[in-house]
């Protein structure tokens, strides 16, 4: 038994995410952290919202709210959606909680302690037609290293380097699109993470094992022109974690507050300390998963995101992860693995939430229920590229994968076995369950079981091998294989033909599909939660282990055993509601 901690990156507050924000990083470590779990490892699944800066300042103001009032709603809003998709996160935190603040504060105050800390007079953009400074995403204009004409102040989306607002081409302000800007001086706090380039670089050559993606964004930028730059860690906004150098003030620093970037990460500790506060545990239970002389050293932390935050995740973070500990006081926990992902498009082009084109987890809540969503993410998740979203494709999982494959073969087992031998499973029930009766069903299995079992005992070998390897897409495709091997099984076996001439063998075949139906549920489960549990409802269970014996978890359910017909699993879509959707969404 292993203990793991898995944080997904935290979604920004500013609005309900779309599907590409869900498949590229908290849909992903759940289904890891539901597979973990299912395994009997000890797991800890942290995610939060991301609170402040310039994204949160701009959405609350355009809603016309206080931006306090503004979060909370939204973490409202963003836990409900998080509930709906199924989630499983031990903890869904928020970024403005007391905990980050007090972490935010103490992990500044040690990396000045470090000397990793450079108080300078910093160039920033100013709008005079605006009357305020415009760091981050107040700002817009061309990125000096790609030429993208939409790069922000902290960041271009399009080609991952973090920027300056001052390196931006042709800036404008966010807020009024004014250019009528000038650059004026004021104090800022730098993180010298230049200091640590080789212990980053070093760090980072040490993982073999990491998606591609991963370690080549991060050598990317430490090999940067200059190499790792240092990075303003203050900003001169109102709504944020003031600066203090831990407890104490910050002289000269009065009024600003710290870079949105800063505190985020930060926030995957904190929250981890919220979830031990809402669970009235002290602080060893979260320190056990955070503090490597304090239990923490034999967790496996494993973070999930898209490409565009590895920057963040891979120098950034660990620099003050590492810069923590300059007098080995505070061992706080390294990333061990990095699952980052691509982008996934919408029908060709990008999901624009300011064009409307796309979907947003409200919506595909409103049109079908979250397995239908996240067995289409899921088993097209852009591990290797990015991947698209069309309705056709959508539809083709819904109707071929769903409802023809996972969801037939349930309907027609139970509705078989209901009309020909009624609500139990037929067959001499066992005595008890260790019974000889038991067995003998068992022995029972004719050569088509046997190749059954057997090409599910590989099956299954790899579906477990592809979850443990995070490769999602591989293991969505092994448990379709896993369903059709069912499907195919029931059609030679013809349990209707075989139920006028040889009774028993239709029985023998109704228990061993009735087993294959409580096994999907458990293999299915870190895919389909939902179905899963109507699954093994129909079957009067409410849970079931991991099959580990194959052979045992396949005779499970005896004769004599109590079902129920289930409604139909999945609805299929249908040519007129696809158009429909496809013209519902195609934006503006
Ligand atoms: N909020 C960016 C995003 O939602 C950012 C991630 C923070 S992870 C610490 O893509
Ligand atoms: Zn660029």
């Amino acid at each position: 038994m292993a203990r793991v901690l898995i944080t997904s990156a935290l979604p920004y507050i500013n609005g309900v995410k779309h599907l590409g924000n869900l498949v590229g990083s908290q849909l992903p470590a759940d289904v890891y952290a539901r597979y973990l779990r299912a395994r009997g490892h000890e797991v800890l699944f942290i995610c939060a919202t991301d609170e402040h800066g310039t994204p949160a300042e701009l959405a609350a103001a355009k809603a016309g709210e206080p931006v306090a009032d503004y979060c909370a709603r939204l973490w409202q809003v963003q836990k409900d959606l998080a509930d709906g998709f199924a989630l499983s996160f031990d903890h869904f935190g928020r970024s403005s909680s007391t905990r980050n603040h007090r972490l935010t504060q103490h992990f500044a105050g040690r990396l000045a302690d470090a000397g990793l800390i450079e108080e300078i007079s910093e160039r920033q953009v100013y709008s005079i037609d605006d009357g305020r400074f415009l760091p981050d995403r107040y700002i817009e204009g061309t990125c000096p290293n790609c030429g993208y004409p939409r790069a922000r102040g902290d960041q271009c989306e399009n080609c991952t380097k973090q920027l300056d607002p001052t390196e931006l081409i042709e800036p404008r302000s966010a807020i009024s699109g004014s250019t009528n800007l000038e650059v004026r001086e004021t104090k800022h706090l730098h993180l010298r993470q230049s200091k640590l380039r080789d212990e980053l670089r070093a760090w980072i050559a040490a993982k073999t094992d990491w998606p591609l993606l991963s370690t080549s964004i991060a050598l990317k930028w430490l090999d940067d022109g200059d190499g790792l730059q240092d990075r303003g860690i203050t900003r001169d906004l109102d709504w944020g974690i003031p600066v203090r150098r831990g407890t104490e003030p910050w002289p000269g620093m009065e009024g600003k507050v710290f870079y949105v970037w800063f505190d985020a990460p930060i926030e995957y500790i904190a929250a981890t300390a919220e979830w031990a506060d809402a669970t009235g545990q002290p602080d060893a239970a979260w320190q056990r998963w955070w503090r490597e002389d304090l239990g923490a050293s034999d967790v496996r932390y494993v973070e999930f995101m898209g490409k565009d935050n590895v920057p963040f995740h891979t120098l950034s973070f660990p620099a003050t992860i590492l810069g923590a500990n300059f007098d080995g006081a505070e061992p706080w926990k390294l990333v061990n693995y990095i699952k980052s992902f691509n982008y996934l498009n919408y029908d060709g082009g990008k999901f624009s939430t300011s064009q409307g084109r796309g979907i947003f987890m409200d919506q595909a809540l409103g049109i079908l229920p979250s397995d239908y969503w996240r067995w289409w993410l899921m088993s097209n998740v852009p591990e290797g590229n990015d991947s698209n979203f069309t309705w056709e494709s959508f539809q083709a999982g819904v109707n071929k994968d769903l409802a023809d494959v996972l969801g037939n073969f349930v309907s027609r087992v139970t509705k078989f076995a209901h009309a020909r031998f009624g609500a139990t499973l037929p067959g001499t029930p066992p005595t008890e369950p260790s019974s000889p009766t038991c067995l003998a069903d068992f022995s029972e299995w004719s050569p088509a079981e046997r190749a059954v079992a057997e090409d599910l005992a590989r099956r299954i070998a790899a579906y477990e091998a592809n979850l443990e390897a995070m490769e999602l897409r591989k293991a969505a495709q092994e448990l379709r294989a896993i369903w059709v091997v069912g499907n195919e099984y029931l059609q030679s076996a013809a349990p209707w033909t075989a139920i006028k001439t040889d009774p028993a063998r239709a029985a023998a075949i109704t228990r061993f599909a009735f087993n294959l139906i409580r096994l999907y549920a458990v293999l299915s489960r870190p895919f389909l939660p939902d179905t899963a549990d109507r699954m093994l409802a129909a079957l009067g269970l409410a849970d079931a282990d991991w099959p580990t014996d194959l052979e045992a978890a396949l005779r499970a359910l005896p004769a004599g055993h109590g079902f129920e017909v289930p409604p139909v699993l999945f609805a299929k879509l249908d040519d007129t509601r696809r158009a429909e959707l496809e013209t519902r969404f195609a934006g503006v």
